[in-house]
């Protein structure tokens, strides 16, 4: 089992290290890294794994622990120019120890971050997560909206983009009958061939020990899925105990890290009366996993390029290139491969509508990329050329 503070097992990682030391090297500063644990108004959550290390002081050494309520340095926000580039829950980042209250300077280059486009009229991207290994696909067989074919294409191009392991979780098996059951599995196996479908009940805890066979300590976990389908059920029932616990906290701080939901600042009571996750936190489970729990999604928009959707939909992708016509819009032209299969019946006609909507989607968002970049690209222009005006009236 590793060691409750070792920095693997909080999902510290080799490729962080030269990362690390070359930002300590530009920066000549001492920093040592921590993980963002939660985020709340511009305030992070950070632990601090135990380093040994030649490089790190026994400033640094003590500093282990959880430290709550860490800003962004001034000159992080000077650098930072969108809201993407902002921690987010599950980030490595690197603090100064030689300074009084610690401040956030830099974050480590995500190797997968989970984003979408995000609500409102900016084209914009949203991080929802970082450094997450494997995303759980959480819907739930309760008879109503909260398993959809749709959904699950949607958020399996997402993943792509995301550049994670994914793994489907059909959660609340105890609502479900033999047939809904069957149904269910059938669709997302054929959706997604490539990943594991587990059927679970966070309720009964059937189908858990099959679920956790998929991972392994250190391993970071993410879900996404709609609210109330049992995301967070679902991680109390992977961890053995509810509460995290460990010799060196004290027991206020154990308190905070209990798995059960509590009210407060991590989950609040809704309307309905019921918990719901109201941002992102990382607990540590007694089994060593990491599991990063989030609020529930209504929208999903993308935030990715035409290859991921093209991976997602291999088999449209590759159908395509099979047509007569390589501009081919699979419409009416004739030897479209696309509409043969079609009537065929090899490629499924909702899959097929999934495709083209979502390709609608891409389209767009490429646009309006580009019309903002074309935007800046103007407006730096415009910089330049007044420079070089100033420079000339400096010089007669
Ligand atoms: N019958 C049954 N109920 C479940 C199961 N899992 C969760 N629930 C119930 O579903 C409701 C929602 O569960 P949560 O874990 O809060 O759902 P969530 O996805 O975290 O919701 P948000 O935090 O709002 O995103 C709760 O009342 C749970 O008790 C299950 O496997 N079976
Ligand atoms: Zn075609």
């Amino acid at each position: 089992m590793l060691n409750n503070y070792s920095p693997e097992a909080w999902g510290w990682k080799g490729v962080f290290y030269p990362l690390w030391q070359s930002a300590c090297r530009e920066d000549a500063r001492n920093y040592i890294p921590g993980r963002i644990i939660g985020t709340e108004f511009h305030q992070y959550d950070v632990v601090i794994p135990h380093y040994i290390d030649e490089h790190t002081s026994s400033a640094a050494s003590s500093l282990a622990g959880i430290h709550e309520h860490v800003r962004v340095s001034g000159s992080f926000i000077y650098r930072t120019l969108d809201s993407a580039g902002y921690p987010v829950t599950g980030d490595w980042v690197l603090l100064d120890p030689e300074e009084d209250a610690l401040r956030i300077h830099r974050i480590l280059d995500r190797q997968t971050c989970l984003s979408r486009g995000a609500a409102g009229e900016k084209t914009e991207e949203q991080v929802l997560v970082a450094n997450i290994d494997t995303l759980l696909l959480v819907f739930a067989l309760d008879g109503g909206r909260n398993f959809l074919r749709t959904f699950l294409e949607r958020a399996l191009v997402v993943a792509r983009s995301a550049d994670c392991g994914v793994c489907i979780v059909l959660n609340k098996a105890d609502l479900a009958d033999e047939a809904a059951r069957e149904n269910a599995l059938s669709i997302a196996v054929s959706t997604a061939p490539a990943s594991p479908v587990v059927l679970v009940s966070a309720k009964t805890c059937e189908g858990i020990e099959t679920l956790k066979q998929f991972f392994s300590p250190g391993e970071t976990l993410g879900v996404l899925g709609k609210s109330g389908v049992g995301k967070s059920a679902l991680i109390r029932a992977l961890g053995a105990s509810p509460v995290w616990q460990t010799e060196n906290m004290v027991p206020d701080e154990q308190l905070k890290f209990a798995v059960e939901p509590q009210e407060g600042e991590v989950r609040e009571q809704d309307r309905k009366g019921r918990h719901t996750t109201t941002s992102s936190r990382l607990y540590r489970l007694d089994s060593g996993l990491l599991m990063i729990d989030s609020p529930g999604i209504r929208e999903l928009k993308l935030w990715g390029d035409q290859d991921d959707l093209n991976t997602s939909f291999r088999d449209i992708a590759e159908l395509a290139l099979q047509c007569h016509f390589s501009d081919c819009t699979h419409s009416s032209e004739p030897g479209c491969a696309v509409q043969g299969a079609l009537a065929e019946g090899t490629l499924d006609e909702g899959r097929y509508r999934s495709y083209l909507q979502l390709q609608r989607e891409q389209a767009w968002l490429d646009r309006r990329l580009d019309d903002q970049a074309q935007r800046a690209e103007k407006a730096r222009w415009k910089q330049i050329a007044k420079f070089q005006k100033t420079l000339q009236k400096n010089r007669r």
